[in-house]
């Protein structure tokens, strides 16, 4: 008689639980559950159009950086910004999905990528506010992922958090260098911290009693802490360096809790963030207008590249041909 040693799905479902249990890394060829490597997919593609999309809001600023040395490091962190998108569509598509499906996917608006990269950048002090902030609200959420339960994801994280890193310390030296300036120069530091507070705080997403994904991405280990959690340590972290700077933070509620150990913070108005993810903010059209006719001019390159592999493997298939 035979035996019939295929495994189950309840054996599968098993062998997948005790791996996350145990924290042994989750690889592509692993089997795992479908709204688990749907979840995957939704989150690291997102992450990646964010990445992409984010380059918008400094590109801005390449041209009109106040000295070549400013304009260098800006050039340089906007290029990495681009590598991070690479490194996570290709995290993606171990998941059995294609990068050009993911980009129409976010040329369609079917998916998201994060609130904060729809508001403008209107002064020079902004690409310190946004390293300092953004970068460093992206460092607070990022790290934990390096331990992402998902093996591809996790490792792709490691570099992006060391460069993250770099990003947000310019960030801070250029709102320092602006707040030990000319009054003008300062207030224009101030007044980039004023605008990019609040947004920064909504990056963590919705809280927790309104989030749909953290109970079950945090049970798969995909998130290792909830977004409210993320977000008290980025305030516990960013408030002694506010006062390193010299400059303010935007809320009248902030206070440090002697009983709670953190800093107490103002209510957030959540119907910015919903406004902002429905696409309603305030460079949401133009921000995907411009990723769209920037895929579109790209696309001799996209050509180019695949041509030139085609030529490349019929090359490498001929010579290897006349070697056997
Ligand atoms: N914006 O149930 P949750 C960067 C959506 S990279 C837009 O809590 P989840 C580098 C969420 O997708 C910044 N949508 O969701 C840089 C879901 O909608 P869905 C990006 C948001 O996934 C710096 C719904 O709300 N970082 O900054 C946002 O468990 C400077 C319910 O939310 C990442 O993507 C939002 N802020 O937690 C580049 C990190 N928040 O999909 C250039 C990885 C929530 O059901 C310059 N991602 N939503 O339709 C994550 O850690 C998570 O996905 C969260 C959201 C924490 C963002």
């Amino acid at each position: 008689m035979q035996v019939d040693d295929t495994p189950t799905q309840e054996r599968l479902q098993a062998r997948f639980d005790r791996m996350v249990a145990d924290e042994v890394r989750i690889e592509p060829r692993d089997w795992m559950p479908e709204g688990y490597r749907r979840t995957l997919i939704r989150q690291i593609a997102q992450h990646a159009h964010s990445e992409i999309i984010g380059m918008q809001p400094e590109g801005n600023w390449i041209t009109r950086a106040p000295s070549l040395r400013r304009k260098a490091i800006l050039m340089a962190k906007v290029q990495d910004e681009a590598g991070h998108g690479l490194y996570l569509y290709s995290a993606a598509e171990t998941l059995g999905v294609d990068r050009e499906e993911l980009l129409d996917l976010l040329h369609s608006g079917k998916q998201k990528y994060s609130s904060i990269f729809n508001y403008p950048t209107l002064t020079w002090a902004d690409m310190g506010a946004i390293g300092w902030l953004v970068d460093g609200a992206a460092i607070m959420n990022q790290v934990p992922l390096c331990r992402c339960s998902y093996g591809p994801y996790g490792r792709a994280m490691v570099r992006i958090c060391k460069e993250e890193s770099f990003h947000q310390r310019q960030g801070f030296e250029i709102l320092h260098t602006l707040s030990h300036g000319t009054p003008a120069q300062k207030a224009m530091a101030q007044d980039a911290v004023d605008r990019f507070w609040w947004p920064s705080l909504m990056m963590f997403g919705p809280p927790d009693s309104a989030s749909t994904h953290s109970e079950r991405s945090m049970a798969w280990g995909i998130k290792r802490f909830s977004n409210d959690e993320l977000r008290q340590r980025f305030v516990d972290m960013t408030v002694p360096q506010a006062e390193a700077l010299g400059l303010t933070l935007p809320d009248p509620d902030l206070r440090w809790d002697e009983e709670s150990g953190h800093y107490a913070f103002g209510e957030i108005d959540w119907s910015e963030l919903d406004r902002v993810i429905r696409g309603d903010g305030p460079c949401n059209a133009q921000r995907i207008e411009r990723r769209r006719t920037a895929h579109e001019e790209g696309a001799w390159v996209r050509e180019s590249a695949a041509a030139y592999a085609r030529k490349h493997a019929a090359t490498s298939s001929a010579a290897g041909e006349t070697a056997a």
